[in-house]
């Protein structure tokens, strides 16, 4: 049985890869780098540093860490300052009326995100009170496709990997669910045609209809 639903922040409940995507252009702009959508399709779920590594995979020079450490540092502050502009209607639709319903339904849920942006973008969506816990990049050492975050998430809930869903649209936040013990759902982005993915949905309220099928909670 499922017990607590894990959500994923960006992509999710949220849109903040627009924000990321100009700030990944920026730096690469500044190195003399490409930087598409295509390429920022890849940063999706996976960390600061490691989105740095894509943006820097065709650069011909070799950056020390602390080069590298600095050019992560430009992004998020590029980043933070477009994050500015988040308000409580960036809330994907369908996604507020979802977890008070999960709620009312006595299923747990949780955040469980890559971001160390994590509780100010929550803030901003007026939603940092809306969870029972929040894992994010401020909690783990190793980002998605390690399960470390909804492991995280699982253990500040208190309920057993085995009976929480992963909401994700990630492929490495699919992998990551499924590393976990976890349901995982995709809602959007490249999780849709993880043929790992349990199960895929085009909508929050689809989260629901499950929570329907099976009674007070999703099994
Ligand atoms: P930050 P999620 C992820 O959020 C983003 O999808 C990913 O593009 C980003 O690199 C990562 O957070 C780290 O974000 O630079 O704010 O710490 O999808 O796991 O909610
Ligand atoms: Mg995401």
């Amino acid at each position: 049985m499922i017990r607590a639903i894990i959500f994923d922040l960006d992509g999710v409940i949220c849109s903040t890869d627009d924000y990321h995507f100009e700030a990944w252009k920026a730096l690469a702009d500044s190195l003399g780098l490409s930087f598409d959508r295509k390429k920022n399709d890849r940063l999706r779920g996976v960390s600061r540093m490691a989105s740095l590594e894509i943006v820097l995979e065709e650069s011909q020079i070799s950056y020390t860490p602390e080069e590298k450490q600095a050019m992560a540092e430009k992004e998020n502050e590029i980043y933070k300052a477009l994050l500015c502009n988040v308000r409580p209607s960036d809330c994907f639709p369908g996604v507020r009326e979802t977890l008070q319903a999960l709620k009312d339904r006595e299923v747990k849920i949780a955040i469980g995100s890559s971001s160390k942006n994590t509780k100010n973008i929550l803030t901003r969506l007026e939603l940092i009170d809306a969870f029972d816990a929040i894992a994010d990049g401020t909690d783990v050492t190793h980002s998605k496709p390690d399960p470390e975050v909804f492991l995280c998430a699982a253990g500040k809930l208190g309920i057993s990997p085995s009976e929480c869903a992963v909401v994700e649209d990630a492929s490495a936040g699919i992998q990551a669910a499924k590393a976990a013990g976890m349901l995982a759902v995709a809602f959007g982005g490249d999780a849709c045609t993880d043929p790992r993915a349990d199960v895929v949905i085009t909508k929050p309220q689809q989260l629901l209809d499950l929570a329907n099928v099976c009674g007070d909670a999703i099994c």
